[in-house]
Order: structure tokens, then C-alpha cells, then sequence
């Protein structure tokens, strides 16, 4: 299919130069692809949360549902539960999803659900204005540290592979074809699949430049993704300050989601469970 077919009559109100449109282009590129590949245009969910990233659901003509600040993953896990035909994919920001909303994120990768988790990582609060947020660097200076923060930031992407993750990559807007795959091989992994996505803020952050000169793929070095400790390694090589930024699939494996486990291959709709309480009591 043409990405032509999921533009929607939203006005975008993103500011010229935003790294999300970027994100937006890769992901209807994915979308397409996966339709041309037998996938069902009705059985994809967008989710997000709320901020600048948020908007994208506006601008993309698939099923959706707003959330509210930090809370796209628990509808989202809802949804997968309910009905595990569908492909469901949260939008979220870093101070969304790392900030407000962290103990969701943390729980749905030990938890393995089955639901794919955007991040646009602009690390700065982008429709409030600019203030810091986890993944701001140290001494980054914004409207509520105007002296600079003085602490180091948080490290999405190893946190994810610690929480139980089974999927957890890095890309930047800047790479639109490697957004593309990843976003593809997530939505195709069967468990929690994890992107951080390094979205330049135009406005109140703009690290482009900076990302564009130190962006590397970590096929290069010949990077095993379903090996741990060596995801572990990769992921610290980076501690959102500066250097050399890994970007790829850093940790990739198989294991049962929270969905099967739960139901125990059943779907919920099927008539011999009848309740919750039923589903709750199945053996695993
Ligand atoms: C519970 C709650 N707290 C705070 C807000 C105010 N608020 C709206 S958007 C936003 C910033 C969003 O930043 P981020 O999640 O990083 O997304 P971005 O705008 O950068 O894409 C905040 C704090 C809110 N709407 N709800
Ligand atoms: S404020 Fe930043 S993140 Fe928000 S639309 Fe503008 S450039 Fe994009």
C-alpha cells in the first residue's frame, strides 16, 4: 500500500525541523511494508500518551486511543489482553513514559506483553515548554534548571534489558530506513518490544547535529542480540552524556508473553472462560 492511504485531515502543529516527523514517516513506511507482507490494516492500535508525541495519532489513519500523561500502557496492555489479534503500539515521551509513567514501563517488560512501546526521546518535556526530564544530559539547562541539572541521566535502554524486555533497541530520527526495520521487527516480536527513538526537539533541544555525527550501527561491531551480558555491555557503552551512540537491536529473545501465559493460549473472548476471575485461577 501507498503511505499516501493512512494521511489523515489533521492540520500538524509540530514545529518545522521536529524530529517527529521523521518518526511518523518511518513508522507509515512500517505499516505499509507489514500491510504489503499480509498484515491486516484494521488489527494495528496506536496508543500515546500526551505531549507533542502524542499528536501522532492524530496524523496517521489507524485505530487509536489517547491517553492520559505517562498511562498509555495500561490501555494498551487492556487492549492485547482483550483482543490478541491486534498490533498495538504506545507512543510515548521520555518524560511520559520514563518520568511520570516509569513504573508502567518497567511492569510491562516484566511482565513480556505483548505491545510494542515507542519512545520519541527529545529528553526535554517538549509541549510544556523544555524542562528536564530523565533522560536530559547532565548540566542541561531548561526552564526549571535554569542553573543546569545536576543529575546524570537515566539509560532507557539498559534499564529495559535489566526490567525483562525481550525486545529493546535504540534508533535515531535522523535514520529513517533503520527506524523503519526496527519498528518492523518490533511489531512482529511476540513480547514487550522497546524502542527509544532519539527525536531531536527543534525548539527547545535540537541535538541533530550532534546525533548525526555519532550514531553508529552496532551490526558493525558484530553485536549478538541474544546474548545478555553483551546487550548489558553495548547499552552502557553510552550514558546519554556524550561519545560514540550505539543504535540497533541491542537485545533480542524468545519467551512465553504475559498474554499466553496468562490465557494459556485462550482467547478471552472464547465462550469456556467466562470471567476474569477464571482466567485468573488458570494454571500456568
Ligand atoms: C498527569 C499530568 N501531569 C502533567 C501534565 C502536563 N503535561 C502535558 S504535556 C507535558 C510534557 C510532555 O513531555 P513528554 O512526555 O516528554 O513529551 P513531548 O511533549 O516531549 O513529546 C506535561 C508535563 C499532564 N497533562 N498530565
Ligand atoms: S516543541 Fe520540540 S518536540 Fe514539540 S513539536 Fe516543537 S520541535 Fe517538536
Amino acid at each position: 500500500m501507498k503511505i499516501d492511504e493512512l494521511k489523515t485531515n489533521a492540520v500538524n502543529t509540530w514545529c518545522p525541523g521536529c524530529g517527529n516527523f521523521g518518526l511518523e514517516r518511518a513508522f507509515k513506511q512500517a505499516v505499509a511494508e507489514l500491510v504489503d507482507e499480509g498484515f491486516n490494516l484494521n488489527e494495528f492500535v496506536m496508543l500515546s500518551g500526551i505531549g507533542c508525541h502524542a499528536k501522532i495519532v492524530d496524523y496517521i489513519k489507524l485505530n487509536s486511543f489517547y491517553s492520559l500523561h505517562g498511562r498509555t500502557i495500561p490501555p494498551a496492555t487492556g487492549i492485547k489482553l482483550a483482543n490478541q489479534k491486534l498490533n498495538v503500539i504506545s507512543f510515548a515521551g521520555d518524560g511520559d513514559a520514563l518520568g511520570e509513567g516509569l513504573a508502567h514501563t518497567i511492569f510491562a517488560a516484566k511482565r513480556n506483553s505483548n505491545i510494542t512501546l515507542i519512545i520519541h526521546d527529545n529528553r526535554i518535556y517538549g509541549l510544556t515548554t523544555g524542562q528536564f526530564t530523565p533522560t536530559s544530559p547532565k548540566g542541561f539547562k531548561g526552564r526549571s534548571t535554569p542553573q543546569g541539572s545536576v543529575e546524570d541521566p537515566m539509560n532507557p535502554v539498559e534499564l529495559m534489558i535489566a526490567s525483562g524486555a525481550t525486545f529493546v533497541a535504540r534508533t535515531f530520527t535522523g535514520n529513517i530506513n533503520q527506524m523503519k526495520e526496527i519498528f518492523k521487527q518490533a511489531i512482529k516480536h511476540k513480547g514487550f518490544s522497546f524502542i527509544d527513538v532519539l527525536q531531536p526537539c527543534f525548539t527547545y533541544f535540537n541535538t541533530f547535529a550532534v546525533y548525526q555525527k555519532d550514531c553508529y550501527d552496532i551490526m558493525e561491531k558484530k553485536h549478538d542480540p541474544s546474548n545478555f551480558n553483551q546487550a548489558i555491555e553495548r547499552a552502557r557503552e553510552w550514558n546519554y552524556n556524550g561519545g560514540p551512540i550505539p543504535t540497533g537491536v541491542f537485545y533480542k529473545i524468545d519467551k512465553p508473553s504475559f498474554e499466553e501465559a496468562e490465557l494459556k493460549g485462550k482467547d478471552l473472548r472464547s465462550k469456556d472462560i467466562a470471567t476474569i476471575s477464571d482466567i485468573l485461577k488458570t494454571k500456568i
